[in-house]
């Protein structure tokens, strides 16, 4: 397939509920959209980079800069065998995970839609519906928290995860787990610890919660082998997962037992099959994370996650509780079963809204 042509897009999203966590709140959602066309067909990708460098250092305008000046030339104009071949020809520039991922992502849709099959074929995925978790930020009210869980609850969600940060964490949890005896209850510090709170984390261990998400420095492997090994609920990482190398020695030192993949942070599908299946061969289980994505890169992945160890319910949940309307109709939706069902279409599989993209758009970019 050859990439004829890339479009650029910023666009900024209301936020139907703020959403806070150790590092900050949040009222809207910047992010770029990456459009790649080829024999007349258009493949979508979503740049999870946000406004502010806190959940990792590249931000929306880094993404835009390195893709304009240096991704987009490596691809555009390329005939590629397949999708599979995008991430090697971006391999000369260090980091960037975000940014390539975008492009990385809309050559699997453009690549899918070329072929006139769902993405998740071409993934290795087998497409069946996937289970739904829901993220929930940090509440202004231990009963605000219990409002906004039981709403969750009520729409069908199989799993809850909470926000946590010093000050808001030991209590909002055993409220929850005194009040939902066996939800499927989990934490996420988004590295707002250090090891010196190692026997404060520890207060978490009787309330079985399935794991504790990143609670050491985003960059630190070593730090957290030492806290799993003080705690027995089980350590899982995000931010420090960002290439399947770390993973492998983050797996070797005992640094944590599951891990969440987000296409985003490791560059795109290929790698994140990758881990994927490193962790499949090392029987560590693996979830998809989320970013507070619009339809698009949410339908990304849900096909992702239909790869057969992806084997916790996810944070890929339906589309109004993010965006009201989404950039894709009908939006993604989540069913009474905590199910969702992963678009049937070629590609990702869902109708992109022009006129909404449009109007949310406040910089575009075009390669030709
Ligand atoms: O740490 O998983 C995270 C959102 C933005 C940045 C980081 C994270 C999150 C979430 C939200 O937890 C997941 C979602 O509902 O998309
Ligand atoms: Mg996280």
């Amino acid at each position: 397939m050859r990439i004829e042509k890339v479009e650029l897009r910023r666009l900024r999203l209301p936020l139907v509920r703020p959403f806070e966590t150790s590092f900050g709140r949040v009222d809207d959602r910047t992010f770029l959209l990456v459009t790649v066309h080829g024999g007349g067909v258009e493949g979508w990708g979503e740049c999870v980079a946000e406004a502010a460098p806190f959940y990792s250092a590249e931000t929306a305008a880094t993404a835009w800069h390195v893709l304009r000046d240096f991704l987009v030339p490596m691809l555009a104009g390329a005939e590629l065998s397949s999708a599979a071949e995008a991430w090697h020809r971006m391999t000369r520039v260090r980091g960037h995970q975000m940014a390539k991922a975008a492009i990385e992502m809309a050559a699997w849709d453009l690549d899918a839609r070329q072929r006139g099959v769902p993405l998740w074929t071409l993934l290795g995925g087998n497409g069946r519906p996937v289970a739904s978790g829901v993220s929930i930020g940090i509440q202004p009210s231990l009963d605000a928290l219990e409002a906004r869980v039981d709403a969750e609850l009520a729409d069908g969600y199989l799993r809850v995860k909470i926000k946590i940060k010093p000050g808001w964490d030991l209590e909002p949890a055993r409220r929850l787990r005194e009040r939902h005896p066996s939800l499927a209850l989990m934490v996420d510090a988004n590295a707002a610890y250090t090891l010196a709170d190692a026997d404060h984390l520890a207060g978490l261990d009787d309330l079985s919660l399935m794991m504790i998400e990143q609670p050491l420095e985003y960059d630190d492997v070593g730090k957290h082998a030492a806290l799993a090994a003080r705690l027995s609920t089980p350590v899982c990482l995000d931010e420090s997962i960002h290439s399947v190398g770390i993973a492998e020695d983050a797996l070797d030192r005992r640094a944590c037992r599951i891990i969440n993949i987000k296409p985003g942070r490791m560059g795109g599908h290929l790698q994140s099959r990758l881990l994927h299946d490193l962790c499949a061969s090392r029987g560590v289980p693996v979830w998809h994370g989320g970013m507070l994505e619009s339809g698009i890169g949410r339908a990304h992945n849900l096909h992702l996650s239909t790869l057969p160890n992806f084997t916790l319910p996810g944070d890929v949940a339906a589309s109004r509780r993010y965006f009201a309307p989404d950039l894709i109709e009908p939006g993604i939706d989540v069913r009474s079963d905590g199910t969702i069902d992963v678009p049937s279409g070629p590609g990702i599989g869902v109708a992109i809204e022009s006129g909404r993209v449009k109007s949310a758009t406040e910089e575009y970019w075009c390669s030709a």
